[in-house]
């Protein structure tokens, strides 16, 4: 058994033949049409909208409630030679609106200048001395972009110092809003804009359409940029952006994009939303979170080679200082987390505060927390002198984190943001009421389901469905993000062919896998920063998978792949670990230290012993209390007794993962210990032979009648002088001493010392031969008797059993028995151990 990161949602049923109309309709796969069904496109018109959205599909920027009020003010003020001043923000979103807005400027020749507030010493937003400053600065105008909603005392400062405000901005509205000449939201209560869900440059580039008169195609790149790194649904008009700044950019991209590809190691031709949500987007976000904002507004709107590639450069370095600030905090806010919960906290919300926590960051540190622990989290840093912690949260799905703090609103200083991700101030001294009310809050709203994350899946598929030409024709889908999100497969019953590490710390893992069929056609899966589970999957078993589709081009091959997501195997697994020695450094390893692969890891490792031949590794079992694996020793009856610390404190019943080191004695003492572990997900088989010499292939009775014929020619060879041997020959004794009475008798038979050795043994105990010091004597006329009446054939007889089922099965027969429950066949023929033998 391996067990899913994540609950997987069913693919969703959709109307068959709505499918394959709209395949036959839209001339494309029924895969395709699947999906756009399930995306709720089931007729033909919006899913040609969707797959080949034109330009006349934006809706008309004044039907933005105040659109008409902003464009008459701004087309006065240049008129005038006014001193407009664009107000930005320091994210992606900000200083695309903020670039975007420049070259808006520009191009209509007004007289203006930007501003970006420092997210250090001065915060979010709009703030009362930027006003004082423009007031200060002769500014007579402020558009503000991608903030300024929240504004009201800095609107009527403005107002008051005499100069106009227009806020352009895409955050929830407060119920308050700023007196201003115009206030552009388009989900202000009223607005009649039939799209809400905008950008901040979104909500700028319907400015640039209105006061162009036209479609602004010329800035789609940069509206594409913060929609996409704003994590913006992807849908609408947000998807014509997308798709066509992210063409633009594929095309002719402007000086600085071509120089953040290239500190991004990416190639400007194959770039895509993916690129833009997890390299560009950082790297933009990176100065404002660091430093200021100003590298990333000129990198985006300079047409100079050598400031692209400058800027560029520097918002490379601030973005790899960034991770590294990333890391140690987050390490601290995660040990924070443990300490929390083990100390009691109910944990609904995961409210963590430090002090000099850079507040530029705890945002992304809050993301990693709730990656790890799946659920809400806040993250506040306090600054002493001022008494006052600021911070970022999180959510997951299901839990609307601005409705939350919200009813939290009197602890909090100031606070916005959405549904999944909010910034807040308050005083230190409230963060212990404001954990104990978000605790509440989330304990009341969320269910024991809504803490465990939720795998979306779109189609179910076969190894034969993953084509080169598939995933091509998937791309009509793109660009993926919010509200769009790549679709996942679902490959069910899979069985592993092959697996292995790769990357430069053989940090990833690489499946070959095909379905049961037998003609199934293979598919390779690639596993990402899941290097481990290469050795986690079992051939014998089945594996669910489920990812995204993608093609690998190599070496001028192209190979369609699936990048997994997530993984199970719904089954208990065995690893067929035969042939390798307590030696080997994965059994030495897991015999000290079970598995420890992976760090969230809850396996509970046990090794099971049997009574005689497992002396060698008792000294193994005793070692250290440090050892993390339980040893136990099974009893004929099925009872474990512990033989070390570890097992003494866990109880067999919990144990996941059980090695078998060495050779059960007998298939039915192996299955009365194996019932001790219910829970069991993992049976790893060594089964090292403790006795090897005993080991020989079954002798059957053509082999001892073989032995004995020969043994009665030297016995009558030995009556008869012409023969030549020498020694005692009168009382039917054998000439020849027993060693070299073996290997003779060995080259006589073809058969191995070792069976020679054992068939004499039973001989002798049925009284057919007799050892007198070295020498073999062969009876004269012994007692018809049946070959199991030696007690040594019959000890043979159960191990040639044990062996047949432990030693000399397949894997796959192995596994029937130790884990499905199958019984072995009988391994030896009753018959032939009953009949007489001479
Ligand atoms: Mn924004």
């Amino acid at each position: 058994m391996l067990r899913a990161r994540a609950r997987w949602a069913p693919p969703p049923k959709v109307d068959e033949a709505a499918v394959e109309r709209l395949a036959k309709t839209l001339c494309v796969s029924p895969l395709v049409a699947r999906l756009l069904v399930a995306r709720g496109m089931a007729d033909a018109a919006s899913a040609e909208r969707f797959l080949h959205g034109k330009e006349d599909h934006f809706h008309d920027p004044f039907l933005l409630d105040g659109m008409e009020q902003a464009a008459g003010r701004i087309r006065e003020a240049i008129r005038r030679g006014e001193r407009i001043r664009i107000y930005g923000d320091y994210d992606a979103d900000g200083v695309s609106a903020t670039s975007l807005t420049i070259g808006l400027m520009e191009r209509l020749g007004a007289a203006y200048d930007y501003v970006i507030p420092n997210r250090h010493t001065e915060g979010y937003g709009l703030n009362g001395p930027a006003i004082e400053k423009a007031a200060k600065d002769g500014v007579g105008l402020i558009v503000t972009v991608d903030t300024g909603i929240s504004a009201v005392r800095e609107a009527s400062l403005a107002r008051t110092l005499g100069i106009d405000l227009i806020v352009t901005d895409h955050h929830e509205p407060p119920e308050v809003l700023p007196d201003t000449v115009a206030t552009i939201n388009p989900r202000k209560p009223g607005c009649p804009y039939p799209f809400k869900s905008l950008a901040g440059v979104g909500v700028a580039f319907k400015l640039a359409h209105a006061l162009l008169g036209r479609l602004p195609k010329e800035y789609a790149w940069l509206a594409a940029i913060g929609t996409i790194a704003d994590l913006m649904p992807l849908v609408d008009e947000n998807r014509l952006i997308a798709r066509m700044g992210l063409a633009q950019m594929r095309e002719s991209p402007a000086r600085g994009i071509r120089a953040l590809c290239q500190v991004s190691d990416i190639d400007f031709g194959q770039l895509s939303g993916g690129h833009i949500g997890f390299s560009i987007g950082p790297r933009l976000n990176a100065g404002g979170r660091l430093e200021t904002a100003d590298a990333a507004v000129r990198c985006l709107t300079t047409d100079d080679e050598r400031e692209a590639s400058e800027t560029a450069r520097e918002l490379d370095r601030l973005n790899r200082e960034r991770q590294e600030l990333v890391d140690e905090i987050a390490a601290e806010a995660l040990e924070q987390a443990n300490a929390l919960l083990a100390a009691g906290d109910p944990g609904n919300v995961l409210l963590l505060a430090g002090e000099g926590w850079n507040t530029g960051v705890v945002g992304i540190v809050a993301s990693r927390v709730v990656e790890r622990h799946y659920r809400p989290a806040i993250v506040l840093s306090i600054d002493r002198e001022t008494g006052l912690a600021k911070g970022s949260a999180r959510s997951i799905p299901g839990f609307d984190l601005h409705a939350a703090l919200t009813e939290c609103a009197d602890l909090m200083e100031q606070f916005g943001g959405h549904k999944a991700a909010a910034g807040m101030t308050l005083k230190a001294e409230n963060i212990p009421r404001l954990r104990r009310r978000m605790n509440e809050t989330a304990a009341a709203w969320l269910g024991e389901d809504d803490y465990v994350p939720v795998l979306r899946t779109d189609a179910e598929i076969r190894p034969a469905d993953v084509t080169v030409d598939t995933v091509r024709e998937l791309e009509m889908l793109a660009p993926y993000g919010m509200g769009n999100p790549e679709p996942v497969f679902l490959l069910s019953g899979m069985r592993l062919k092959g697996a292995r590490r790769m990357g430069r710390e053989m940090q990833h893992a690489k499946l070959t896998l095909t379905s049961a069929d037998p003609d199934a056609a293979e598919l390779d899966a690639l596993l990402f920063g899941k290097g481990e589970l290469a050795e986690r999957i079992s051939p014998t078993g089945h594996v669910d998978l489920a990812g995204t589709l993608s093609v690998n081009e190599w070496n001028g091959t192209r190979k369609a792949q699936i990048i997994v997501q997530d993984l199970r195997v719904p089954e208990r697994q065995m690893f067929d670990w035969r042939g390798r020695t307590l030696a080997d450094p994965a059994v030495a390893k897991w015999l000290r230290s079970g598995l420890v692969e992976t760090k969230e890891e809850s396996a509970l490792c046990g090794a099971l012993l049997f009574r005689g031949g497992d002396i060698c590794l008792l000294p193994e079992a005793e070692n250290a209390g440090a050892n993390r694996t339980a040893f136990w020793l099974a009893g004929e009856d099925g009872c474990l007794k512990p033989l070390n610390e570890r097992a003494e404190s866990m109880p067999p019943r919990l144990v996941t993962h059980l090695m078998l080191p060495v050779l059960p004695p007998s298939a039915a003492s192996a299955r009365l210990a194996l019932a001790n572990f219910p829970a069991l997900e993992c049976l790893y088989a060594v089964l090292l032979d403790p006795h090897p010499f005993l080991s020989a292939a079954t002798a059957d009775r053509e082999a001892f009648k073989r032995v004995y014929a020969v043994l009665l020619q030297w016995k009558r060879g030995a009556r008869a002088p012409a023969a030549g041997m020498t020694g005692n020959t009168e009382s039917g004794e054998s000439p020849l001493s027993a060693p070299s009475a073996v290997a003779r008798l060995a080259k006589a038979t073809g058969l191995t010392t070792d069976m020679i050795r054992f068939i004499l043994a039973v001989f002798e105990q049925l009284g057919f031969l007799a050892a007198h010091g070295h020498r073999l004597i062969v009876a004269e006329a012994p007692a018809k008797k049946a070959l199991d009446e030696s007690p040594l054939y019959r000890e043979k007889a159960s191990r040639a059993e044990t062996e047949r089922v432990f030693l000399f099965s397949t894997a796959a027969e192995l596994k029937r028995f130790l884990l499905d429950g199958e019984t072995p066949e009988s391994a030896i023929s009753p018959a032939n151990a009953q009949e007489g033998l001479s």
